[in-house]
């Protein structure tokens, strides 16, 4: 038939350039403060595992009714199943658990006439990968980066009325991206983060910074922005609370920064204070909740507002035994409650950007945060479209949350083999990090000589601040060598045990010892707790892991597709032993400040 796929016999052999990747960083708006539309709820959908839409164009199908179709056809967009958006797929029907390929979704948008001085744009929270976006027919673009947002502008594509709107998006596993192929957590597939309108005038703010610049005089504020449009008139920024209300001049580029005199009550997790920052030009205006402080390492010290501080972390994945990614309010209140029942004062968001309502929450409940992009494990290091990918994804990642006082770190990696490629590729996004924000540290899961047993890893000169992940007593079975890798290792600068932990069962069938035993994970707390709080190097500790989380590559009989390392089972109630030992030396730490 016409369609047996020989017009493309090679994916490239679309005539459609899909991969453009014309979504990124650089189109990303600051929506902060603005009203937008939402474009949640049901949308049409379809699972096309062989890209068969992509093959037949089903984005250039219009609507008609069955008895006048004038050709056969294998999908009809507009009709038939839908599905919830924000949602995860695997976690809507078990035939769609282990589903990896593209999915479409379709909605009608009706829209009045845009009046001249507008702008229209899409944003989309976060579709894992890859996410095609198509209206009325016209491709629009790609982004690739399943944990970041992005936008499309539709002012000169919408029309007045009916709109349809079409994502595909593609949760395969490649060898050129950021993950790669192999992660020890669950591949999710969809659409689940918030899908929004929003309309500006002509000329936006699509950008802005504010922060306390880093310096021993704690006295002054800077502010970036970034104007698009053809009106590039200063820009009043008002922080009401401080008496401030400047005009931010702008070249012709649309960029403008300055230095602002002022005091402001620092932020910190005893103190988590906010101010009102409001940003206008003309009819545009954003607003945000900002803090101010800062966080600065020297020698083996992290110095937050001038003073030592010891992270007291847990690491947390963004998974849910019911809905995959997609978290409701409650459920990141939850969270939160959690690492204050442990006296946390630090968590590990692993190991990609989470929900950005998370940071928000954090800058408001006083938790410090270390934000990460999925440079995990092996990936392909040699190639400069995973490089261009991880890139991407951090620029988007700190373009979205550097006004959060609570983010303290950017990690660039985790756990990846020490080759010179991979040296240079971490090296660039460090450079990357700091170039972008000069108000946080960088760090990444780092490399252990496990033959030396002790800290190596070309990276550490680098960066700030040095993760490990060690597991002594799990996978490193012999516990004393904990001991031994401390005294071997002299890294001259902060280190935070980014993980460890052990599995802890408690279900049905659960051991009374062993490995998978809740005793035999507590007593690796134990130990734990009780070595690494001798080291003077250990200047944190993020255990791995808040909650039990789903995972294709944990089969045994105890773990049943879950890693079982968390303090808390996967109901997110159920607490294990080692919550406790956790919770009372944390407390102990917590008092001694
Ligand atoms: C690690 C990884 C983390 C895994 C954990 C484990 O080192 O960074 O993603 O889930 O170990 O449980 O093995």
């Amino acid at each position: 038939g016409a369609d047996n796929g020989l017009a493309c016999l090679h994916d490239e052999d679309y005539d459609v350039p899909f991969n453009t990747q014309n979504l990124n960083s650089s189109t990303l708006i600051f929506t902060g403060g603005r009203k937008a539309e939402s474009l949640n709820g049901e949308w049409n959908f379809c699972v096309d595992l062989l890209d068969t839409g992509l093959r037949q164009k089903w984005f250039s199908f219009t609507p008609e009714v069955p008895e006048e179709k004038t050709e056969p056809y294998d999908y009809d967009p507009y009709v038939g199943e839908t599905v919830p958006v924000p949602s995860c797929w695997s976690m809507l029907k078990d035939k769609w658990y282990f589903f990896e390929g593209s999915a479409w979704y379709t909605r009608p948008m009706d829209l009045d006439e845009l009046p001249d001085d507008e702008r229209l744009f899409l944003r989309v929270g976060a579709a894992q990968y890859d996410c095609k976006v198509f209206l009325n027919g016209e491709f629009l673009g790609n982004h690739y980066g399943g944990s970041t947002p992005f936008n499309v502008e539709l002012t000169k594509h919408a029309k007045q009325g009916r709109n349809w709107l079409m994502l595909c998006v593609n949760n395969t596993r490649t060898l050129d991206r950021v993950p790669m192929r192999n992660t020890d957590w669950f591949n999710y597939g969809g659409i689940y983060r918030d899908v929004e309108l929003y309309r500006t005038p002509k000329t936006l703010i699509s950008d802005f910074f504010a922060y306390l610049v880093p310096d021993s005089s704690y006295n002054k504020i800077a502010v970036e922005l970034q104007v698009d449009g053809p009106d590039k008139a200063p820009v009043t920024v008002e922080l009401a609370e401080l008496g401030i209300k400047v005009e931010v001049p702008v070249d012709q580029d649309g960029f403008g920064k300055l230095t602002i005199p002022a005091k402001p009550e620092l932020w910190s997790p005893e103190n988590p204070r906010l101010y009102s920052v409001s940003v206008t030009l003309g009819a545009d205006r954003i607003e945000d909740q900002i803090g101010f402080r800062q966080i600065e390492q020297v020698g083996t010290d992290v110095l937050l507002n001038g003073e030592p501080i010891f992270f007291r972390g847990i690491s947390v994945h963004e998974d849910d035994e019911f809905t995959g990614k997609v978290l409701r309010d409650e459920d990141l209140e939850q969270r939160f409650q959690h690492a204050k029942e442990l006296n946390c004062n630090f968590m590990r968001f692993a190991h990609y950007p989470h929900d950005e309502r998370a940071a928000k929450m954090a800058d408001r409940e006083g938790i410090l945060l270390w934000e990460e992009i999925p440079v995990y494990w092996a990936i392909d290091f040699k190639n400069p479209d995973t490089l261009k990918d991880a890139s991407n994804q951090l620029q988007e990642l700190i373009k979205r949350d550097r006004n959060r006082a609570s983010v303290v770190i950017w990690s660039v990696g985790n756990e990846n083999p020490d080759t010179d490629e991979r040296l240079s590729f971490m090296k660039h996004l460090v450079d990357t990090a700091r170039d972008m924000d000069p108000t946080r540290l960088t760090s990444a899961a780092c490399l252990v000589n496990h033959t030396k047993n002790r800290i190596e890893d070309r990276l550490i000169r680098h960066i700030n601040v040095i993760g490990i992940n060690e597991y002594y007593g799990w996978y490193e079975e012999n516990f004393d060598d904990l001991i031994d890798f401390l005294d071997n290792s002299d890294p001259g600068k902060p280190v935070v045990i980014s993980e460890t932990g052990a599995d802890g069962y408690i279900g049905e069938g659960k051991l009374e010892k062993g490995f998978f035993s809740e005793s035999y994970m507590a007593e690796v707390y134990r130990k734990q707790i009780a070595t690494l709080r001798q080291r003077e190097f250990v200047k944190g500790i993020s255990p791995w892991i808040l909650y039990d989380f789903r995972v294709e590559r944990r089969q045994n009989m105890f773990q049943q597709g879950w890693n079982r390392k968390g303090l808390i089972a996967s109901d997110k109630k159920t607490k294990k032993t080692a919550f406790k030992l956790l919770a009372d030396f944390y407390a102990e730490l917590k008092a001694k400040n």
